[in-house]
């Protein structure tokens, strides 16, 4: 069955495609939150998995909860593209599914014009990409490329507090997701490149008035868990000097975050959010017995992103010793800077011609996937420069271009 005689090639358009995904997870305010395997991302991998048959890839899911979709058999030098479907809470329309709708769009087009690949291409989706689901950013693709140990995985849980192995089981998907077999995906060594697709998180684009960019690099990265202990107490009764609240320490340590990556940022591009907090239990007249907070620092070099974090850690001791509470921080995660392997880079502008080239602040799985094979990116302009947020947009002209330019590299690199 060839593609045409279900949609066409102009059925396959992004925006189309896109559409097809739009009331899933969506919340009231036009935000989305689609948390790796909740209902709403099952969703989406249904839709992944039919859009994929339908055009006559062959469809597997790794134990690791990622979805290939393999146009050819699976085999040692592939040619990878995709991206993710989850979301942060919140989110945008565009941050991943944008890439995976693209990627798809790609090969339709390819197959339409009668392109056969001389090696293997898939397509790939992969588990919780923004870490909302399991606390873990680049889940799947941490756990694929071997750079994930299983036990640390099977710590993680679920937002609902169901540890990981229980939400793989729940999953209900096909076979092939195995809590028990997770870990690095053996093939994946053998693969020639990936290159992901993704709606640019920031105004770089808009500012060169060009839809396409080659990226450069994404800098360094990470996430930390701070934990302030006290003690919890009546409201109304506890007298201001006899108190030990964590949240006391936790405020504090939200203001010194900002003002350390404040006091650096012109130069370093230091970068320093405090986006989550959680106070236990969480009684407007009750004293809280715990705060936890979780501190995303982002900057240019890795020192300065060490730096800022231990001067925050400093600071949060003595706020913390200052309430008589207790105080612990954890790294929950860590991505080194990552620039793009040049080669592949020097392809993807030599196919494309010249398309600017951007470095990027946001983490993606190709600078996961970047550690173990060749890997490049390329972003689609966003005129609000906004993500996370209902404001990510890609207008459905350049959303096209990006499926052009694509579809030109993938030919390029799989011919
Ligand atoms: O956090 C990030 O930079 C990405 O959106 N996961
Ligand atoms: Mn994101
Ligand atoms: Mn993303």
């Amino acid at each position: 069955m060839t593609i045409s005689q279900t949609r066409g090639p102009a059925g396959w358009t992004v925006s189309g495609l896109l559409a097809e995904i739009a009331d899933i997870g969506r919340d009231d305010d036009g935000s989305y939150s689609r948390f790796s395997l909740s209902p709403e991302d099952r969703s989406l991998r249904q839709w992944f998995i039919s859009r994929a048959e339908e055009l006559g890839l062959e469809v597997s899911i790794d134990p690791d909860a990622n979805i290939w979709a393999w146009w050819g058999p699976e085999g040692p030098g592939a040619v990878l593209t995709g991206s993710h479907l989850d979301s942060v809470p919140g989110g945008g329309a565009y941050d991943g599914p944008l890439g995976v709708a693209s990627s798809l769009a790609a090969v339709a087009r390819l197959r339409a014009r009668g392109f056969r690949p001389s090696r293997p291409v898939a397509v790939v989706m992969f588990t919780d990409e923004e870490g909302a689901g399991f606390g873990m950013p680049c889940l799947g693709s941490r756990l694929a490329a071997g750079v994930l140990p299983a036990d640390r995985a099977l710590e993680l849980r679920a937002r609902d507090g169901a540890p990981l192995a229980e939400a793989w089981q729940d999953a209900g998907m096909d076979a092939g997701m195995d809590a028990g077999e997770l870990g690095p995906v053996e093939w994946l060594t053998t693969a020639r490149c990936f290159v992901e697709l993704h709606v640019e998180q920031g105004r770089g684009l808009a500012d060169l008035d060009a839809p396409v960019a080659i990226a450069s690099a994404v800098r360094p990265h990470g996430r930390w868990r701070l934990e302030f202990t006290g003690q919890g107490n009546h409201a109304g009764t506890t007298l201001m000097a006899d108190r030990h609240d964590p949240v006391v320490p936790l405020a504090a340590t939200v203001l010194a975050a900002r003002r350390a990556a404040t006091e650096t940022s012109e130069e370093s591009g230091a970068v320093a959010t405090v986006g989550r907090v959680e106070v236990v239990p969480g009684g407007t007249n009750v004293i809280a017995s715990a705060a936890r907070m979780w501190l995303d620092c982002r900057a240019e070099s890795a020192d300065v992103v060490h730096a800022v974090v231990a001067q925050v850690e400093a600071e949060a001791r003595a706020a913390a010793h200052q309430e008589g509470c207790g105080f612990e921080l954890v790294q929950e995660s860590w991505t080194p800077r990552t620039a793009f392997d040049p080669e592949l880079k020097a392809t993807m502008a030599h196919v494309l011609g010249d398309v600017p080239e951007l470095s990027t602040g946001a983490g993606h799985d190709a600078a996961v996937i970047a550690g173990i094979m060749p890997t490049g990116m390329l972003f689609v302009r966003n005129p609000t420069g906004a993500s996370h947020t209902p404001d990510e947009y890609a207008s459905p002209a350049d959303c096209e271009a990006g499926a052009t330019a694509l579809a030109t590299i993938l030919e390029e690199l799989a011919r």
